[in-house]
């Protein structure tokens, strides 16, 4: 099919502007090139309005991905994606109103199947994004049209690459685990959801540089529940070793304490001490030292429950500029590790 074909009525089959690649972008529903037979394959649709439950008795609403072509989670984060080392992927976004994209953060997939609107096109109606992830790790998807609004919005779910043999070690041949838990943690301000999909695209001020997070959760439970909430409570037996997949999908410095020792395994869907990374190597974080993750971060951290014992986890979001504590010092969540 000819390129003029596949764009037909969109802005690639007008003059191409700066706008082309700002807030007039390409929005088409192409064929997938070079299609192959997927080893796994995911339906994603786009969906709005669920309204979350919030501490202080308020409501706040998410935009997110549900399945479309298997029972709907109605949940928040967007469904986990969990695929393996050298499966051909097939991920299709089906976005009925609107254009929106699912770009799959940190895989390097091809410029076509990247999601990403400015560089590629926003889809309207569907399309497949195809791609080969090769190295194990944690990633996770989101939504690139206006970025920073519909991700802040909710538009993203984890996705975790395993080695080619499943789930249980960090990557061929290399450390195992027995337990785990991913903690994706995120901050909401309010203000934003009354802001429109294309709010700021276009260089208005929306307002997108002001951002005053009320809410802060742990893998979709708000703080405090996230002291006994199981989504975001560990749960150990002496003798295993926990994996941790940490998201940081907020807007601040998310700043990270563990009350027991932590190595991290993996930055951002990179192994370290993997054999064709011999200048990298695992490294640990004592226990109730700080350290710090930026927004998209990610750090696989490795524990191993030798003793039994409830160990805190305590999270503080920080603002980028001033470096305090968001919301007046109580932008923090608590979980818990629990080894019996
Ligand atoms: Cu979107």
């Amino acid at each position: 099919m000819a390129d003029d074909e596949i764009f037909e009525g969109t802005a690639a089959a007008e003059e191409v502007t700066f706008d082309t690649f700002g807030c007039d972008v390409f929005q088409a529903n192409p064929p997938t090139p070079d299609r192959l037979t997927p080893d796994v394959r995911f339906d994603l649709g786009v969906r709005f309005g669920l309204d979350l439950p919030t501490p202080d008795r308020r409501e706040i609403e998410v935009w997110r991905f549900d399945w479309e072509d298997r029972p709907q989670t109605n949940a928040w984060p967007s469904p986990t994606l969990r695929v393996r080392q050298g499966q051909v992927v097939h991920s299709t976004i089906h976005s009925r109103s609107n254009t929106h994209t699912i770009h799959h953060h940190g895989l390097n997939v091809t410029p076509f199947n990247d999601g990403v609107g400015h560089t590629s096109f926003e889809v309207s109606g569907q399309y497949t994004y195809q791609f080969q992830p090769n190295e194990p790790g944690t990633y996770f998807y989101h939504c690139h049209k206006n970025t920073v609004l519909h991700f802040e919005m909710g538009m993203y779910g984890l996705l975790i690459v395993d080695p080619p043999e499943g789930p249980g070690r960090i990557y061929q041949g290399g450390p195992t685990y027995t337990v785990e838990k991913a903690w994706v943690l995120d901050d909401l301000d309010p203000r934003w959801r009354d802001l429109d999909h294309q709010a700021g695209l276009c260089g208005e001020d929306a307002g997108l540089d002001r951002f005053n997070p009320k809410y802060f959760v742990v893998s979709g439970v708000f703080a405090p529940n996230t002291m006994s909430d199981p989504r975001a409570v560990v749960r150990a037996r002496v003798g295993d070793r926990i994996l941790i997949r940490l998201l940081n999908a907020s807007y601040s410095i998310l700043r990270t304490r563990l009350g027991v020792n932590a190595t991290v395994v993996s930055v951002d869907g990179r192994a370290l001490g993997r054999p064709d990374a011999p200048w990298s190597r695992p490294f640990v974080i004592p226990a109730n030292e700080a350290f710090e993750l930026t927004s998209a971060q990610r750090y696989d951290l490795l524990i191993d429950a030798n003793q039994a014992g409830t160990f805190n986890a305590r999270f503080e979001f920080l603002d980028w500029v001033t470096r305090r504590i968001h919301d007046n010092g109580r932008g923090v969540a608590n979980t818990r590790i629990v080894v019996t």
